[in-house]
């Protein structure tokens, strides 16, 4: 028999397989890799770009080519969209090599951490090394075979690099694997030396037919449902901690009903917040460092926790102190075995829908002691404060959540938003809260804005972005720009990082070097704010800028901003010191063990008293 081939370079074989694979979940199937964005320098121009170009040229729809403004940007804005498309479609990120690829460390890291699938496409430098060393090559005096792509490895749940054309058909087909396995996935790095990516080759084919990548819904094991449902039914206190997995297994309803079934109470991690609508009479909200009072009550005193796709990070356990009765014992459900293993718990290894439902059966009927079930859920006023001159944070949230519908999404990632949002924010929708708190990443909010935006265009998207992460990464407004994707940014100006600011005055750090001021005569970084005006700079980026100085102001400025068919940033300014409401989650930040100053002496006296109620989860 005689095999078919196609003649084709590396960069035009790959984004031909790329545009030809499809995901496929419950029998519904979309695009794996919906499409590429990329900057281009001479790593990639003249390889992936041309075939880019090419493709573009045949069908703009084979896989659409996207510019981005900094390769950190659009590898947030891949997981974005993955996040939003719950984890079933991505995209890919084209980069030349050296500063190009590494910019992309930090996206990667973020998307393995947050278990986001994005395929990420390095160049790398010349596989036949006969030109070495090429412009922004890192030569390894030890050894010829590094280059900086190898900072890929430890931040990817795959990683190979494409010495060789022949290599080109296996690591692809590793990679989609990878992107479409529930537990695996992440970060996917293919790196491509720039001249393997002009090489021609001889092609099968059957390469380039189309592939369904199966998303498999892992059914738990029969015995450790059993574990399982004994230790619940033995609960008289329990509580569900519903984690990010809840959603991309789009569990929600399962969840709602199993609650309802049962009795038990849910509350909510950062990413799972979304799980139950926060009016659900299931829903107690956010649970731990950043959770809400009557959430931590109930977790204070249960007596069987069960995680259901959680990671179990520090702030969903308030380090550790939120699940505080003695004996205290764990379920976790989880489609990875690295996570249902851990805090001790009993393990289920499996989709979170397919082991709700079958623990409801298991649990056949089971339910709470009624008097447990009426404990009623406490409810904030933040929202509602008016603060004056400037507003409080708390304020303009609650103006967001007011003005947003309830299927429209609010996005952030780092500073005092998060923490704000988990307790406050009321969730209507599953998608609704899109909070990157895997990684907490300065810089994602816009580009990850960008890339919700693209997964769900009929959504309206408010990216809400403090000064400090806006500084650091603002650069994908262009990109929303030029691609006309419409979003609503909310730029809250506080002259700094009052999250970092208030961290730092706790550990008795006096808020040194948190805000953005000029340095004094004395030497000291304490002087006047500094006139850094933000609304300007996101007026010369082409972005449609309104500015709002009082909370009805805000309210009138995001009205227009949501019903403008443009890109829109509502600017205003708030008081960092105005406090934010606390739900008695504690932190484990170490203070220094010896200081000359008596605030630092202070903050540690109060770490070890808190430290006191750290437990080990044996
Ligand atoms: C890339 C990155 N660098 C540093 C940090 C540590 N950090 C967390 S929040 C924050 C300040 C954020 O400032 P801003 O965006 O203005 O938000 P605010 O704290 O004022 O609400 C810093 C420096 C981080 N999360 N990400
Ligand atoms: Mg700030």
């Amino acid at each position: 028999m005689t095999t078919v081939t196609v003649r084709l370079t590396v960069g035009q074989a790959l984004v031909r397989f790329l545009a030809a694979q499809l995901s496929e979940r419950d029998g519904a199937r979309r695009r794996l890799i919906a499409g590429c964005f990329g900057i281009f320098g001479h790593g990639n121009v003249a390889g992936v770009g041309e075939a880019l170009l090419e493709a573009e040229l045949a069908d703009p729809a084979m896989l659409p080519y996207r510019q981005a403004r900094n390769e950190q940007g659009m590898v947030h804005a891949a997981a974005a969209f993955a996040r939003a498309s719950n984890r079933l479609s991505t995209l890919a990120c084209t980069s030349s090599i050296g500063p190009g690829a590494t910019n992309m460390v930090t996206g990667a890291a973020l998307a393995t951490i947050n278990r986001l699938p994005v395929l990420l496409l390095p160049g790398d430098i010349f596989a036949t090394r006969v030109a070495s060393p090429v412009l922004q090559q890192l030569e390894d005096p030890t050894s010829y075979d590094v280059s900086v792509n190898d900072t890929f490895r430890p931040v990817s749940r795959f990683f190979d690099r494409v010495w060789r054309p022949e290599q080109l058909p296996s690591a692809m087909l590793a990679a989609m694997r990878v992107l479409t396995d529930p537990a695996e996935t992440g970060a996917v790095t293919l790196a491509l030396p720039q001249d393997v990516q002009t090489e021609a080759h001889d092609w099968p084919a059957e390469l380039f037919r189309e592939r369904v990548w199966h998303v498999r819904r892992p059914e738990p094991e029969p015995a450790a449902l059993d574990r399982a449902a004994a230790l619940i039914r033995s609960a008289r206190r329990p509580l569900i901690v519903a984690g990010g997995g809840v959603i991309y297994s789009e569990a929600t309803e399962a969840l709602r009903a199993f609650a309802a079934a049962t009795g038990i109470p849910v509350a909510m991690t950062q990413a799972g917040k979304g799980s139950l609508p926060y009016d659900d009479p299931s829903c107690v909200g956010a649970v731990g460092a950043t959770g809400t009072t009557a959430a931590n009550a109930l977790a204070r005193e249960a007596d069987v926790v069960i995680g259901i796709g959680t990671r179990w990070s520090d702030f969903t356990t308030a380090s550790r102190s939120a699940f505080a009765a003695d004996g205290v014992a764990f379920v976790n459900i989880n489609v990875a075995a690295f996570d249902a293993a851990k805090h001790a718990g009993i393990g289920v290894v499996a989709d979170a829908r397919a082991a709700l439902t079958a623990l409801a059966g298991s649990l056949g009927g089971w339910r709470v002691d009624p008097e447990y079930r009426e404990r009623a859920r406490r409810l904030e006023r933040a929202y509602t404060a008016r603060h004056s001159p400037l507003p409080g944070q708390a304020e303009i949230l609650g103006v967001v959540n007011e003005v947003a519908a309830a299927t429209d999404v609010v996005l952030t990632a780092a500073g005092s938003m998060p923490g704000e949002l988990h307790r406050l924010w009321r969730v209507r929708d599953p998608q609704g809260y899109h909070v990157e708190y895997g990684y907490s990443c300065m810089g994602y909010e816009i580009a990850g804005g960008l890339g919700a935006k693209l997964a769900a265009p009929d959504r309206e998207v408010f990216v809400l972005v403090g000064d400090g992460s806006y500084l650091m990464m603002a650069q994908e407004l262009v990109t929303a720009v030029a691609e006309r994707v419409k979003l609503v940014v909310v730029l809250v100006d506080n002259h700094g990082f009052a999250s970092i600011g208030a961290l730092s005055e706790s550990v008795g750090s006096q808020r040194f070097g948190t805000s953005y001021r000029y340095r004094s005569p004395d030497g000291r970084l304490d002087g006047d704010y500094l006139p850094v005006d933000l609304a300007a700079n996101a007026e010369s980026l082409g972005v449609r800028v309104l500015r709002a100085r009082t909370t009805d102001e805000f309210r009138n400025a995001l009205e227009q901003a949501r019903a403008a068919d443009e890109i829109t940033l509502v600017f205003i300014e708030t008081d960092p010191l105005i406090p934010a409401p606390d739900g008695g989650g504690w932190w484990d930040v170490p203070v220094a063990a010896t200081a000359a100053l008596q605030s630092t002496r202070d903050a540690r006296a109060a770490y070890q008293a808190a430290k006191q109620r750290q437990r080990d989860y044996l």
